[in-house]
């Protein structure tokens, strides 16, 4: 089997397997992340009026309920007609419905969702069938098969996940008109033939969206879910808080999101989730596979919370609501007991809400907390979220201090050079990498804007692409990096269209940066699955940035 990435290459010269090296060039052309590995199916594959969508083994085999932590998504039933915006259960007929309402409006034709009885082998059957239950082990909790053959093609896994993400893989095959929401006539919805087994690089695949700057709506959240989940990432870290909001109501503390969630940057009048909305992105999110993280940032970035309890402040006196974009000027009283009781009421009821197994403490830019102070701070504060049976997830900065055992850490700087992280890791801290000059999706492109800011560099599609996320970091100890993730903070995010601008095409970057195999690593293959996705964008109504470094085509 090839590697897919190198075999772009291979189909240029003689290879001695010419079918594998066409099937593979045509995935690499076409898929992002492009998979580990692909070969020669069994043909092209060929939707038509009377396919079918089979689920085998549903309900059966290690995982089913997936891997997304939390319950399955109370949506749809499985085999509904749910359109895109419905959340549907995590398991393989929650999958199968999920496939069945991305490919009906494309194209028209019924797929209707029927269980394939036990006793039928999956590859006897004829549609689009999806096998949860593989027997390859090596797919883990998240890996896929996808074989084409005349009469079908087959996605199996061992989790819904897997089968989930092959149905992302089957989505970028079939031509750019699937993501049209009304019919296409006379569109060939050929499946190129392919035989694919594909496995994540890293466990975590993250993007981050900053709803303190500028709140965002849970409509445009789930938006961003959807738009994550064809691209195979798999954790959206919310970061719900910051000097300029309070974005999630806190029952025991009811003024930290009516009134430090009534503004954002610039003055406008903000927002917060009340806690059914959190449950409903979280739902969301695990419907497509995603797990969500909360941050709760301190003990700087916290004039929201300072301004509704201002015993939180050293000096007792609450400061005013702020809407500039200054950072590192607040801070939680550290010596206060106040302030662990708030920290507690806050993290117990979030940590009840969220179903997936991390906490995120922020911890960035203390500037105006003392070096011993920020370490009393992050000494108090993680017990607290491993007590209510989280791991914690900091920015790096927790490094100076002591993060405990089985805490993660989360790289911004720009450098490479991070002495604390890479002893740290050393001494067994998983690190999270975020380089700004790299991950950061509020970057500018290149000089002009808004949107977007530039302290850590213009990132051009290239420069958030062309990067190794194992050996960014000098020194790091193999094996240390549990994850990419792409932050998008939004002082300067004022619209959708602002945030598709700068998500789009940096984002499908980062992605197949944590999915795709280090070997498969190549700017000028990438380039060109990169531009394939440009018409998919355009159908799904995504205000992309048109990168010079890419050759998009006409739509
Ligand atoms: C920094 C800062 C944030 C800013 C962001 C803007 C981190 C971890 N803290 O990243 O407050 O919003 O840059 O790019």
């Amino acid at each position: 089997m090839l590697a897919a990435g190198a075999s772009a290459a291979g189909a240029r010269t003689a290879s001695s397997e010419p079918a594998a090296a066409t099937a593979a060039a045509t995935v690499a052309a076409r898929v992002v992340p492009v998979p580990a590995a692909v070969r020669a199916g069994g043909g092209a594959f060929r939707l038509t009026r009377g396919t079918a969508i089979e689920v085998a083994g549903a309900g059966t085999g290690p995982g089913a309920g997936g891997d997304a932590a939390g319950p399955a998504g109370a949506g749809a039933p499985a085999g509904a007609d749910g359109a895109r915006g419905t959340a549907v259960p995590a398991s393989a007929a929650g999958v199968a419905a999920y496939a069945a309402s991305l490919l009906r409006p494309p194209t028209g034709y019924p797929l209707p969702v029927v269980a394939l009885p036990r006793a039928t082998a999956a590859d006897r059957a004829g549609g689009i069938v999806l096998a949860l239950g593989d027997a390859d082990r090596g797919l883990g909790e998240e890996g896929y098969q996808l074989r084409t053959g005349a009469r079908s093609v087959v996605i199996s896994a061992r989790t819904p996940a897997g089968l989930f993400h092959g149905v992302q893989t089957l989505r970028q095959l079939l031509p750019a008109a699937v993501e049209s929401r009304t019919a296409v006539p006379g569109a060939a919805w050929t499946v190129p033939d392919a035989d694919i087994r594909d496995v994540p690089r890293y466990a975590y695949r993250g993007a981050m969206l900053d709803v303190a700057r500028h709140f965002l709506t849970v409509a445009q959240v789930e938006r961003y879910v959807d738009e994550l989940a064809l691209y195979k990432v798999n954790t959206l870290h919310l970061h719900l808080t910051d000097d300029q909001g309070w974005r999630i109501a806190v029952g025991s503390r009811p003024r930290l999101a009516s009134y430090g969630g009534s503004t954002q940057v610039g003055g406008g009048p903000g927002g917060f989730y009340s806690q059914d909305d959190y449950r409903t992105i979280v739902r969301y999110a695990a419907s497509r596979f995603l797990t969500v993280v909360p941050e709760i940032d301190g003990p700087g970035h916290t004039t929201a919370a300072l301004a509704s309890y201002p015993d939180l402040d050293c000096d007792g006196k609450a400061p005013p609501l702020y809407t500039g974009t200054k950072v590192g000027f607040s801070s939680l009283c550290v010596p206060k007991a106040e302030t662990y009781a708030f920290l507690d009421d806050v993290i117990r009821e979030i940590a009840a809400l969220t179903p997936g197994p991390y906490l995120h403490i922020g911890g960035d830019e203390a500037h105006s907390t003392s070096a011993a102070d920020y370490v009393a701070y992050m000494d108090k504060v993680q017990p607290i979220v491993t007590r209510y049976g989280k791991t914690v997830i900091g920015w790096h900065q927790l490094d100076a201090a002591h993060p405990v055992p089985g805490a993660l850490v989360q790289y911004w700087g720009t450098s490479g050079r991070a002495p604390e992280v890479v002893a740290a890791a050393k001494a067994g801290t998983r690190v999270i990498m975020s380089p700004a000059s790299r991950a950061y999706l509020d970057m500018q492109y290149a000089p002009g804007g808004p949107p977007g800011q530039h302290w850590a560099g213009y990132v051009e599609a290239r420069t958030a692409y062309d990067w190794d996320p194992a050996s960014f970091l000098a020194g790091l100890p193999a094996g240390a990096v549990y994850g990419v993730e792409a932050p998008l903070w939004t002082e300067t995010v004022r619209t959708g269209a602002d945030l598709d601008h700068l998500a789009f095409p940096r984002l499908p970057g980062i992605a197949e940066l944590g999915w795709s195999p280090a070997a498969t690593h190549d700017w000028n293959a990438y380039r060109v699955r990169l531009a394939a996705q440009g018409p998919r964008w355009q159908r799904m109504g995504i205000g992309f940035y048109r990168s010079p470094q890419v050759d998009w085509p006409a739509s």
